[in-house]
């Protein structure tokens, strides 16, 4: 009999996906569920056979040159992979998948929570009841931004933007735009409640809220920076549950303190899980700590996305869900 593929992986994930791992492989957990170091993680691809990394885990070139990897596959426990530099493992002949589909009604209801949450201060409203400052109801207080019938700009109309859409045009009768790299078909546009604009820019100067769902990393770094902030409605919220580095969080700061814009729902960070004091100073910021796809019936669905790619490698299928 031929001995099992050695699986490491790299944090705690649902106690079902770790059992069916453990059947099928020789799994190696890190039961002190903290985030490995480089060098944990180079040596992780020396000795294992495949590695199931999460967002918490930095895999860069460097970490691909050496010439004497076992690893052959990285199942990533996510949709977004830009903690992996995947030209570097593809070079090395390592495939890498990731979750696609599974997570997108998840991480759209959370961007739809930030939006409510910050547009009726409900997180500063909580703050005040939890501290005893209440002072009791009065016409003035804790004023919000009303949601129902405003415009919402969507940049990336991929699924995660196509369900923000759905939900704030369906739900909250909002009339939604949106910025996507290529052209969306009219029909495929208007089932979801929305209409294509042709810029980024567009979008901004339209919107009263600004919904981000494109992957980080590459030429999105930075996408949402000082320039394109100013472009946005004095009075505009910006939401962020794709990735940190999407928005320069310096430049985003700036625009919140001066009141550039109104206020930002963020559920992710340029150095996570590194909040900047200013940005965490701010009253009209809700942040949250990249929570998006985590409810058990996701996290559960991800997991088991990744044990049909490794599954499905190793018995020498194709992985259903490559990148590189
Ligand atoms: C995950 C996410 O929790 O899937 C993604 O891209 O951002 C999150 O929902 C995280 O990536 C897990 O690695």
């Amino acid at each position: 009999m031929t001995a099992k593929p050695r699986i490491l992986l790299t944090r705690r994930w649902p106690r079902a996906v770790e059992e069916i791992l453990a059947q099928r492989f020789e799994t190696v957990l890190n039961e002190r569920d903290v985030p490995l170091d480089a060098a944990q993680l180079a040596e992780g691809l020396r000795n294992f056979d495949a590695l199931l990394p999460t967002v918490s885990d930095r895999l860069p070139a460097p970490l691909f040159k050496d010439g004497d990897l076992r690893c052959r596959i990285l199942g990533n426990f996510g949709v977004g992979y830009n903690h992996i530099d995947v030209e570097a493992a593809k070079a090395s002949g390592v495939v890498v998948t990731n979750t696609p589909g599974v997570l997108t009604d998840c991480t759209a209801d959370l961007a739809v929570s930030l939006l409510l949450t910050v547009a009726r201060r409900a997180g500063e409203g909580e703050r005040q009841v939890r501290a005893g400052e209440w002072e009791g109801w009065r016409p003035t207080h804790m004023i919000g931004t009303k949601v129902t019938g405003k415009t919402l700009g969507i940049v990336g109309f991929g699924r995660i933007g196509k369900a923000m859409a759905k939900r704030c045009h369906f739900g909250f009768d909002m009339d939604v735009v949106f910025y996507n790299r290529s052209k969306v078909a009219e029909e495929e546009a208007q089932r979801f409640g929305a209409r294509q604009l042709d810029t980024i820019e567009d979008v901004l100067k339209e919107s009263d809220f600004v919904s981000l769902h494109i992957p980080g990393g590459g030429e999105n770094r930075h996408l949402i920076d000082a320039g394109r902030l100013a472009t946005m409605k004095r009075g505009g919220y910006l939401i962020n549950t794709a990735r940190g580095d999407v928005v320069d969080e310096e430049a985003l700061i700036e625009a919140l303190e001066s009141g550039v814009i109104r206020g930002a729902g963020l559920d992710v960070y340029e150095a996570e899980p590194q909040v900047p004091a200013r940005l965490r100073a701010l009253e009209n910021v809700v942040v949250l700590p990249h929570l998006g796809s985590a409810t058990e019936e996701t996290r559960t669905a991800m997991g088991m996305k990744v044990v049909d790619n490794v599954t499905a490698f190793f018995a020498g299928r194709e992985p259903p869900d490559r990148v590189a």
